[in-house]
């Protein structure tokens, strides 16, 4: 899967590029990473990409020419690239959503700041708005970088077995408890049946504690069940 992303701050994805699943993704060639500095499109000597909002107010719009013109160069080489835009205003990250989205082939990720980008260009040029969450961010570049782990987690082949795909929100619940070494630590004990070697015993435990947390701590996901 190809992941071309839009930014101002291509630097900022280094966090993913050099280190942990994203990097490890990479080095298999089960993914790659593309960051367009969105300033090499602007049209002015100054590199400008933004301008002041009409109607007035405080802030400043990102224009639809460069952004466009990067999207178009995008499309020139990923044809069939889907575009999302990173926004409070888009549908919801779930699971499920990085799942959908794990099976395209390229997604373009275009990453907002300031006041975020010129109204026709979510009408015309966006495929899908998506947010990780209802609170504000100071820049789209978080939140694509959060789009891309949980995307290429999904990817068959980029986890190990040691971190699997047995995760919250895999069966649509949340996860187990998890223990390792000491048994004991601080007069707090380690479950017996964890102990037990009765593999059948541990996954009836382990699907029990995973329901009961999930009715303690979101009962919410249950119900959407
Ligand atoms: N922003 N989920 C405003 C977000 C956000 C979110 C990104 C702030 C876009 C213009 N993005 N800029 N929440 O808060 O994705």
């Amino acid at each position: 899967m190809r992941f071309d992303v839009i930014t101002l701050f291509p630097s900022m994805f280094s966090a993913i590029r050099d280190e942990g699943v994203v990097a490890r993704g990479i080095n298999k060639s089960l993914l790659s990473v593309h960051t367009w500095q969105l300033r090499e499109f602007s049209e002015n000597k100054h590199r400008n990409i933004d301008d002041k909002p009409y109607g007035g107010g405080a802030g400043m719009v990102m224009q639809v020419k460069p952004i466009r013109d990067c999207i178009e160069k995008i499309k020139q080489k990923i044809p069939d690239t889907r575009v999302i835009y990173l926004s409070p205003q888009g549908q919801k990250l779930t699971h499920q959503l990085a799942v959908d989205i794990s099976n395209f082939n390229a997604v373009t990720l275009l990453c907002g700041r300031y006041e975020g980008v010129d109204e026709r260009i979510i009408k015309h040029d966006v495929d899908m708005e998506v947010s990780i969450g209802d609170y504000v961010i100071s820049g789209g570049e978080l939140a694509a970088m959060v789009l891309i782990d949980s995307v290429s987690r999904q990817i068959s082949g980029v986890l190990g077995n040691k971190e699997s795909l047995n995760d919250s929100f895999c069966d649509g619940l949340l996860d187990y408890p998890h223990y390792t070494r000491p048994e004991e630590i601080d007069g707090q004990k380690v479950p017996e049946v964890l102990l037990s070697g009765h593999q059948a015993n541990i996954d009836n435990w382990r699907k029990d504690k995973a329901l009961k947390n999930t009715q303690i701590k979101r009962k919410d996901i249950l119900k959407n069940q």
